[in-house]
């Protein structure tokens, strides 16, 4: 990747979005973007960034392209700055990013568009990160980033140091492990009101609910690690709807409260729980927005998306495997 002084520095990466099954929300360091609470989630197949990274001698400062329209570079900026303070490099960069799904709208484009910039702009500016430094790099970016850099089942360790250097995203499974599903029921194509980074500095600040969240939160961890390696689907489905229903108790406990949900999200939870009680093994799951994500195994996906597109208020459904981490295209 390195090219000699004067010349584009360019990488491309390609990141796959992630859904949590034990939800992240709370930081324990706002400055270095520490979580408080660990997370595992599933990396998705269906939903995709790209992102071309170019350092470039004589830019003035960074350019954010998301699909072909100039964006706020702030956030950019930021990850772009701790790659230039490693390596000394002072170019600017122009990023070009596209996702094959409707960004800021709750299917989490900021887990893999940092996953995907973190490794882009590290290859690019010649930083040789491995696995582990670069899914902190990515955290640093966007929390659920750090676990976009793996396939399959992954785990965000919220650890214990005040530099961070514990708190890293591994891989649990491989995605041909543990043939999981996600059928994806959108609900909403607009940006949501309030972004998480926001949210959940609310939350901390005035849900009476937030110090049991963060007490919690290992519990769940633990009892999620178990139902993972004894490939118990009835287990990992009940602990993602309880995690992801008591986030939405401490959303919704927040002042201003966050409610995220519309109609169809609520429509599409119900048609969840009909088909479970129909005997289909199948469980719900919802970020920081309205969209609806049921779990399941192979073999239920068409049934559970034929389902969900019936449901009122569901634009569309997806479904998708497990993806792989992150990789370099160029
Ligand atoms: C998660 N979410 O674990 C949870 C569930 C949303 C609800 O991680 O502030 O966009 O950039 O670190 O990663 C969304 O949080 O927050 C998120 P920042 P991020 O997937």
């Amino acid at each position: 990747m390195d090219q000699a002084f004067g010349e584009d520095r360019t990488a491309t990466a390609r990141a796959h979005s992630n859904i949590a099954l034990i939800k992240y929300w709370g930081k324990r360091d706002a400055e270095l973007n520490i979580p408080a609470v660990g997370s595992i989630s599933l990396t998705l197949d269906a939903l995709s960034t790209d992102t071309r990274v170019t350092f470039r001698e004589g830019l003035k400062q960074d350019e954010f392209w998301l699909a072909e329209t100039r964006a706020d570079a702030t956030r950019v900026s930021h990850l772009l700055d701790i790659v230039r303070d490693s390596t000394g490099l002072g170019s600017r960069a122009m990023v070009e990013s596209t996702n094959n799904f409707p960004t800021a709208a709750g299917l989490a484009s900021s887990a893999s568009g940092f996953a995907a910039l973190a490794v882009a702009a590290s290859a690019a500016a010649g930083l040789a990160l491995d696995q582990r430094d670069l899914s902190i790099l990515a955290r640093r970016g966007s929390g659920s980033a750090a676990r976009s850099l793996f396939g399959g089942v992954v785990e965000l360790h919220a650890g214990n140091r005040p530099d961070g250097r514990d708190s890293f995203a591994e891989p649990v499974l491989a995605p041909e492990a543990w043939p999981l599903t996600v059928v994806i029921a959108i609900t909403e194509l607009d940006q949501k009101s309030v972004n998480s980074t926001t949210g959940m500095g609310e939350s901390a600040r005035t849900s009476p609910f937030y110090p049991a969240w963060v007490d919690t939160g290992e519990d769940d961890l633990a009892a999620m690690r178990l139902a993972i390696a004894n490939r118990n689907f009835e287990q990992l489905g009940q602990l993602a709807e309880y995690s992801c229903l008591k986030l939405h108790g401490l959303m919704m406990s927040t002042r201003p409260a966050l409610v995220y949900w519309n109609a169809g999200t609520m429509a599409a939870m119900r048609a969840v729980l009909e088909l479970r009680a129909s005997g289909i093994p199948v469980y719900f799951t919802i970020d920081a927005g309205p969209q609806v994500k049921a779990l399941c195994l192979p073999e239920h996906a068409r049934t559970v998306a034929d389902a969900l597109s019936r449901v009122v208020g569901v634009h569309e459904t997806r479904i998708s495997a497990l993806g792989r981490g992150a990789q370099l295209l160029s």
